[in-house]
């Protein structure tokens, strides 16, 4: 990457004043515009704003705004569910599309006091090898599907800083499992079988390494490997593991159940940037799963670092895999909802490279050569990441350095491919700054509405108040709907969500209260039963040892206890069993001065475990509002010394 390609380098803020009398801003950003109209004369190809312009711009303006589809008035309720990855707090956050509020956060990764998440015993159950840690990156949530289209299950997510996957139960929204993948390092790229069902879930391992990695070949580059993960989505176990040339970034799955692809930008195995992009090309990556699934039962695999996890080897010249060389440094990797095409983001090229799924077949067979799968190189501008899908034949690419959102059809790219004079560009939008992924209502899937597009965008720079030295992120929606992209709203967001996708409200019940036989909880009640107690009528303290189990249940406003004891030093396990038969009165469990905080749903059980190192009274309470007297809802733990 030389130092003009450096996206950081892009970014002026001089530069990217909205260009003037663009229909799709929003009145705000006209006027923004005009204010700025001096700054705007010096960035090339602007035109600088007349009084008569801003006046037209404005009536334009006022009459969107006037039908604004994205308002959702209060009390009403939003069309689509968007789950929303955020980036490096870990978490998923689950937003309400058009309105673009923010509904609900899912602790993941992180560690959360609002929930007790990562701190309570139900949850490190769940983290189980990686309780221990507190942080995370989350970057592809993807929802499990029937015949391409999602059934409302579950939501995957990758977390790229600990190499791990995670499921979150969509009629809960909680994280129920969590996995960490074994022999790779930074799993990236997450998507789901679409076809028959999500039997799987198939995430990269990014970065390269040894593939036994204990030390004895750190230098030597030739051992590295990078390996794509194929990961049961009931059990959440790894199934098998593919061994590949060059490392992986995104992926995607076809609509007949046969294909996955990935991109990989460092076919070179460099362990520099020069390196990494000395290259003029990179590749494409096509995993065949029957091919995958036939090697795994015919036993073709090897075993490393001491776990059982099946590694087939689908290195160039392998039968599970082709290479289809694209211009260097692909990113974004997505499918076409209409099933056809899988299409490689240039990232480094101006350019996405349109890979025929119709033609894999044939490629496998050795037909045609890797290059004869490529239908369409459309030239789209400066960045491209991700693209995005309507349901009429258009694609949504952004451009992370040009700052803009490429509309174009894909057929005519073909077209163009094949020599035919066609403008392929529909339109070029100017978002507000570097996008990254983009994703459209059910773009994913076979229900793809082109309803709604939203451009993550990785900057905000001046689009909102001042906030200190650390910005928000901005995440716009735009209105798709007609043959114009129209920006209708701005939002701005915490930490990178890198990825996000968006479910039309019918494909979700969630649940309003909770069962008391979940399994999330399975565990804590059966330690119950061991001890004697029920949980939902016994008020107890079992004394083991240096143990104390303390069972108490919670109606507003009162705990089951009020008080008990216990001996410095003694590892306490509070339990406690919200009897509240009522949607929405969540009761809380914080011990003072102890880092104990943790939710208790209506109908739910939790548990929280820590040592009662502190002589003396010590004060618990509800820290969820419950009830008018739930100020009042608190009990006092005697703690006697040593
Ligand atoms: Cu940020 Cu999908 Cu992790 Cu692209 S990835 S931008
Ligand atoms: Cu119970 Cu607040």
């Amino acid at each position: 990457m030389d130092k003009n390609e450096n996206p950081v380098d892009q970014i002026d803020d001089n530069v990217e004043i909205p260009v003037v009398g663009k229909k799709e801003s929003t009145l705000e950003v006209s006027r923004r515009g005009f204010l700025g109209a001096g700054a705007v004369a010096t960035a090339a190809g602007a035109v600088p704003m007349t009084a008569a312009m801003f006046a037209a711009s404005a009536k334009a303006q006022a009459a969107d705004a006037g039908n604004n589809k994205a308002f959702v008035h209060p009390g009403e309720l939003d069309e689509y569910y968007g789950f929303w990855s955020g980036g490096h707090s870990g978490e998923v956050r689950i937003m309400g599309l058009p309105s673009m509020r923010e509904l609900m956060r899912i602790p993941v990764f992180n560690t959360d006091s609002a929930t007790g998440w990562g701190l309570t015993d139900e949850s490190k159950r769940i983290k189980g090898d990686s309780a221990h840690l507190h942080a995370g990156d989350s970057h592809h949530p993807h929802m499990s599907m029937t015949d391409g289209r999602y059934n409302g299950k579950y939501v995957f997510i990758n977390d790229k800083a600990n190499s791990r996957v995670a499921r979150i139960r969509c009629d809960v929204m909680k994280t129920d499992k969590m996995l960490t993948v074994p022999n790779v390092q930074a799993i990236h790229g997450l998507r789901v079988q679409k076809v028959p069902y999500t039997k799987y879930v198939i995430c990269n391992g990014e970065f390269e390494i040894p593939l036994v990695n204990d030390g004895s070949t750190m230098e030597d580059v030739s051992t590295y490997r990078s390996l794509f993960n194929v990961i049961d989505a009931e059990t959440m176990e790894v199934t098998f593991q593919v061994m590949v040339d060059g490392n992986l970034d995104n992926t995607d799955a076809d609509y007949d159940g046969r294909f996955f692809a990935s991109t990989c930008y460092n076919s070179e195995m460099g362990m520099t940037l020069g390196e990494m992009v000395s290259a003029e090309r990179d590749h494409v990556v096509v995993f065949d799963l029957h091919a995958c699934e036939k090697a795994l039962k015919a036993g073709k695999f090897k075993t490393y670092n001491g776990n059982k996890v099946p590694v087939l080897d689908g290195t160039k010249g392998s039968q599970l895999t082709r290479y289809i060389p694209v211009p260097k440094s692909p990113h974004g990797m997505n499918t076409s909802p209409n099933g056809e095409y899988f299409v490689a983001n240039g990232k480094l090229s101006p350019t996405v490279s349109v890979i025929s799924i119709k033609k894999l077949p044939d490629l496998f067979a050795d037909k045609i050569k890797p290059r004869d799968a490529i239908v369409a190189e459309p030239e789209l501008g400066l960045g491209p990441l991700h693209t995005a899908f309507d349901n009429k034949g258009n694609a949504y690419t952004t451009l992370f350095l040009d700052s803009q959102i490429a509309k174009w059809n894909v057929e005519e790219a073909i077209q163009a491919y094949q020599g035919k004079k066609v403008n392929y560009i529909r339109q070029k939008l100017d978002v507000h700054y570097q996008p990254g992924h983009n994703h459209t209502s059910a773009g994913e899937t076979r229900d793809a509405d082109g309803k709604w597009l939203i451009s993550l965008c990785k900057f905000s720079k001046d689009r909102f108040l001042p906030v200190g030295p650390l910005r928000p992120e901005n995440d716009q929606l735009i209105d798709i709907s007609g043959d114009e992209m129209k920006l209708v709203h701005d939002g701005p967001t915490y930490a990178e969500p890198h990825d996000c996708m968006i479910v039309h409200r019918s494909k979700l019940k969630p649940k309003k209260l909770w069962t008391r036989d979940d399994p999330i909880f399975a565990d804590t009640i059966a330690m119950a039963k061991k001890d004697g107690v029920n949980v939902e009528t016994d008020n107890k303290v079992i004394r083991d040892g240096n143990k104390v189990r303390v069972y108490m249940t919670s109606v507003a406003p009162m705990f089951g206890l009020s008080e008990f004891k216990v001996k410095q030093g003694n590892e306490v396990t509070i339990v406690v069993t919200n009897l509240d038969n009522i949607e929405d009165v969540t009761h809380g469990f914080c011990m003072t001065n102890h880092g104990v905080q943790m939710e208790v749903g209506p109908q739910a059980t939790s548990s929280i475990t820590f040592t009662a190192n502190q002589p003396g009274v010590q004060w618990f309470y509800c820290n969820w509002f419950c009830h008018a007297l739930h100020m009042e809802m608190r009990g006092r733990m005697f703690v006697e010394p040593k």
